[in-house]
């Protein structure tokens, strides 16, 4: 199912003619109407006429989130405030949050990325989504909102919280597509295993999940516990909020080209990185009014593949997201993604989902502690299978991280639960 079938399986070349003309039009409006841009610019000898192919977009300029926030509230704007018809702010996932303006084509062509994305994924006028991610300054709660809408499905404004609710509003209006946090999924599972129900018993059939990281494993486990197919969505408010998503055949989500320009880079040396490579993206923005961004650090690592998917549409495809440039943990000289450590987790049967990760500084060393709940269906007292239990968590950490993890394994029921995004580190050390 498409959204947009001339767009979304428009030939690569075709594709590449929207982008070289929208990308010329964004730097000429940017150096007309950005004084941030053009100093920019000015910084780096760059005139707009030097920017004629797709090729050129090496030859700009970076923007980073500092940029943002030295050039807060409207700084980075590229429209007179008469023409900005909201506001978002983000969640701040590194620093200070960031303001986002949005003009009303702006609004428009966020609804129609995700709507693309939902119809991918299965969804349909028929549906009803339980939209619980947050509703406000956060782009979660909206950007669904809309989107659920355009396609004509039934939106469910319930944003997060009061999950005794959630559940009993998902099976009486019988919804059958939920847009959350993966971590509050698993909270919502488990919330109604604990009322003794079970997620399988409604008529959920799709989620899709985003705004924080999570694994292959986590998948799983979701789909375990409610029986729906679980589908990932990537985003940021930067760029607008939730954009895209898998399709039905997930490998990879779908960054719609004929908006947004994509690049991965090495977030050490700024280089440009070929196909299947790791790295960081990078996204230039083709149709952003109110605040456009040339070549944005996203800050997340993926991998592109821009071979057409088959399912038929042509766009580039990301990678699930496999960490951050800036949230790389380095513990005791060795780089360590948090979703190694779910990762290896989420391997070991008798394990649950929740976990805290706690690093320190004993005697000048690193040390990594991870705090890990006890799978609750699996009966374990004896504290000679603790132990070895425990081991065996250490022992598989090491190999996949590189360096040693203390495992304390804890009763189910004991790590903090969140409804948003999960908060799984703490950093003690003082660096
Ligand atoms: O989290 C937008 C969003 C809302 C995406 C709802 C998906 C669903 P921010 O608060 O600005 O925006 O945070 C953006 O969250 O740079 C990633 O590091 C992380 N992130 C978002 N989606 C994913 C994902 C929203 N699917 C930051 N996998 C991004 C991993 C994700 N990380």
């Amino acid at each position: 199912m498409f959204w947009n079938p001339t767009i979304e399986r428009m030939p690569k070349k075709d594709l590449e003619k929207i982008q070289e003309k929208k990308l010329r039009a964004l730097v000429n409006n940017a150096y007309n109407y950005s004084p941030f841009y053009r100093k920019k610019f000015d910084e780096l000898g760059i005139k707009p006429e030097n920017i004629r192919s797709l090729e050129d977009v090496e030859k700009l300029p970076f923007t980073r989130k500092v940029d943002l926030r030295e050039n807060y509230p409207f700084g980075m704007f590229a429209v007179p405030l008469s023409q900005i018809v909201r506001f978002h702010a983000s969640s701040g996932t590194t620093g200070k949050p960031t303001l986002v303006g949005y003009t009303e084509s702006d609004i428009k062509v966020w609804a129609e990325s995700l709507c693309r994305g939902l119809v991918s994924c299965g969804v349909t006028h028929e549906d009803v989504i339980q939209i619980a991610y947050g509703y406000g300054l956060f782009t979660g709660g909206l950007g669904f909102h809309y989107a659920a809408e355009m396609i004509g499905a039934t939106a469910l404004p319930i944003s997060t919280g009061n999950t005794a609710r959630q559940i009993e509003l998902m099976r009486d209006l019988g919804v059958t597509a939920i847009a959350c946090t993966p971590s509050y999924m698993l909270y919502m599972a488990e919330f109604a295993e604990k009322m003794g129900a079970s997620l399988k018993d409604t008529k959920l059939r799709i989620g899709i999940f985003g705004a924080e990281p999570w694994s292959e494993e986590t998948r799983k486990r979701i789909e375990e516990k409610t029986g729906i197919t679980a589908y990932d969505v990537y985003g940021t408010s930067e760029l607008s909020g939730p954009l895209f998503t898998e399709c039905t055949e997930r490998s990879g989500l779908h960054i719609w080209a004929d908006h947004f320009l994509i690049e991965v880079i090495d977030p050490k040396t700024g280089e440009r990185l070929g196909e299947g490579e790791k790295g960081e993206l990078v996204v230039t923005t083709l149709s952003k009014e109110a605040m456009p961004l040339i070549r944005w650090r996203t800050g997340d690592i993926t991998v592109m593949e821009t071979e057409k998917c088959s399912c038929g549409r042509t766009h580039p495809r990301i990678m699930r997201i496999l960490g951050r440039s800036d949230d790389m943990l380095i513990i005791r000289g060795v780089n360590v993604f948090p979703s190694q450590v779910e990762h290896v987790l989420m391997q070991i049967p008798e394990l649950g989902e929740h976990y805290m990760i706690i690093l320190d500084r004993v005697e000048n060393l690193d040390e990594m502690t991870i705090q890990v709940e006890l799978n609750e269906k699996v009966q374990i007292d004896k504290p000679a299978e603790i132990i070895n239990l425990k081991r065996r968590a250490e022992e598989k950490l090491k190999s996949v991280l590189g360096v040693h993890a203390n495992v304390e394994i804890v009763n189910p029921g004991t790590i903090q639960r969140f409804e948003g995004k999960a908060k799984r580190i703490i950093d003690k050390r003082k660096i």
